[in-house]
């Protein structure tokens, strides 16, 4: 492979392009028109307009991806996260033309790409689920007896879900057809598939992921967890490698079993299996992503293992290089998304220019990002300026190392969760690891966030004054009041 095309853009077009070039591969960036001046499209040896700004008419044109790659002559095309690293109908399209995907196959993408599919295809390997069914529903009289034999609160998700669109927990039987149909309802305008199942709720899980490669000569190993239970709203916000709860015994149970999700699809490439985790440490299958996710550093600074070059070792058909054996846990990291939301006003987009933009030092973090000083933040794509990740001996020290990082971290023009991040590594919570994916909303209060003294706590009286006049007119956010109706009374 001499050539390679990163349908992406931003930190992590760069992340994959400073791999290619370390491993002497030459690359292509794509750009919008919004992107004209991004690092990502300097960085590149070579780049091509894909058109104007919003994503359908640039970074999602697969075919004229594919066009400028058969003239470029790209052996390899990486879609790093997003866009079109989980459309199958693309991976084929780039195999068909005769290019290399680098990532997994067709097949393993739509199989996972259906929770109900996925459900299907791993239970015969083994896998605990959650209790529930593993087809769409279809009579309600039937789902309500199926939902008694559960025992309520009961959740129901829908099969082409993602970001918690579509799923309404039911906390009694007299609920059961208004919340299936606005379910059934929310997945068909997200999805346009409106096929639903039902599971039993766990109420305070935690979210574990175990990262896994699989090569095409019949390996597959697991490269441990990453805990990424600090979320809101479906997305995450700090994540961990490895987890304060895992045991050594429990990991190693995870890690098996989710080589055996991956093997059940004949998985090739890195992905990940997701994972919930109860409060008394009971695991259950949730879905598989198969892509590159946003989160792969930590796993790669606790291994050691660069997994950009994995992905492209196993796309030009090499062999895994160690084995499970091989592969070992040393020290933590810690990674925040720093995006540009304001922590201070329900994390709501803020946009405007980076005026100021300073990093810490390579000695403090690392710092993928895709942006610098004096650009503006695209409204069009997702708000993550730059992820900053940290890695020390032990957790505590991880924890101390983020807080001295994000103090040395300047940015001014635009709000970001940087404040957020500082809070969650102050928060006894935290820190002590007894944590959910409810931390958010269960100890954020914009007051306590830490951060420099005077300018800050002068905006926070103003910003206190503020949110208690808008509480007043507030219109309910659409999916928490109700996903989370029952927890403040627990
Ligand atoms: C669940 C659950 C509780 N019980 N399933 C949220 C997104 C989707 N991928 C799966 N999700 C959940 N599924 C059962 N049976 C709770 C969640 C959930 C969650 C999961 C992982 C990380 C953060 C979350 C936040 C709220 C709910």
């Amino acid at each position: 492979m001499k050539k390679i095309l990163i349908a992406n853009r931003g930190e992590i077009a760069l992340r994959i392009m400073r791999t290619a070039k370390k491993m002497g591969i030459a690359t292509v960036a794509v750009y919008s028109e919004a992107d004209r001046h991004a690092p990502h499209v300097r960085y590149a040896d070579e780049a091509v307009l894909l058109g104007p700004a919003p994503s359908n008419q640039s970074y999602l044109l697969g075919d004229k991806i594919i066009e400028f790659s058969k003239q470029l002559g790209v052996d390899g095309i990486h879609p790093g996260y997003g866009f079109l690293s989980e459309n199958a109908g693309f991976a084929k399209q780039v195999s068909d033309a005769g290019i290399t995907f680098i990532g997994p196959n067709a097949h393993a993408i739509e199989v996972m790409g259906s929770k109900l599919a996925a459900k299907d295809t791993v239970k015969a390997y083994d896998i605990p689920m959650v209790p529930g069914v593993d087809e769409a529903i279809t009579d309600i009289g039937e789902a309500k007896t199926i939902a008694k034999t559960i025992g309520y609160p009961i959740l129901i998700k829908a099969s082409a879900g993602g970001g918690g669109k579509g799923m309404r927990i039911v906390e009694q039987e007299s609920d059961f057809e208004s919340q299936m149909d606005r379910a059934v309802s929310e997945a068909m305008s997200a999805f346009g598939d409106g096929a639903v199942f039902i599971e039993k709720y766990v109420k305070s899980p935690r979210h574990i992921e175990i990262q896994v490669l699989a090569d095409s000569h019949g390996n597959t190993v697991h490269l441990f967890e990453r805990e990424c239970s600090v979320q809101r709203r479906h997305q995450k916000v700090v994540e961990e490698a490895p987890s304060a709860v895992l045991t050594p015994a429990l990991r190693e149970e995870m890690g098996a079993a989710a080589v055996r999700v991956a093997q059940s699809c004949q998985y090739l490439g890195a992905g990940t299996v997701e994972f919930l985790l109860d409060d008394q440490l009971n695991f259950y299958f949730l879905e598989m992503n198969t892509r590159l996710q946003v989160e792969h550093p930590v796993t790669e600074l606790i291994t050691g293992v660069d997994l950009v070059e994995e992905q492209i070792k196993i796309a030009r058909g090499e062999a895994l290089s160690f084995t499970q054996e091989d592969l070992r846990i040393k020290g933590h990291a810690l990674e925040l998304r720093v995006y540009a939301e304001d922590p201070y006003n329900q994390f709501l987009p803020s946009v405007g220019t980076l005026e100021k933009y300073q990093k810490p030092g390579p000695e403090l973090a690392r710092v993928d990002d895709g942006y610098e000083e004096g650009m503006e933040i695209p409204i069009y794509y997702d708000p993550m300026i730059a992820k900053l990740i940290v890695y020390a001996d032990t957790r505590k020290e991880a924890i101390d190392k983020m807080k001295e990082a994000i103090n040395h971290y300047h940015i001014e023009g635009i709000a970001t969760t940087l404040p957020f991040g500082a809070f969650t590594c102050s928060h006894e919570a935290f820190v002590s690891g007894h944590f959910d994916t409810h931390f958010v909303k269960d100890y954020f209060n914009p007051e306590e966030v830490q951060s420099d003294p005077v300018e800050k706590i002068a905006a926070l009286a103003a910003l206190k004054f503020h949110l208690q006049d808008k509480e007043k007119i507030a219109v309910a956010d659409q999916e928490k009041p109700e996903w989370h109706a029952k927890r403040s009374s627990n």
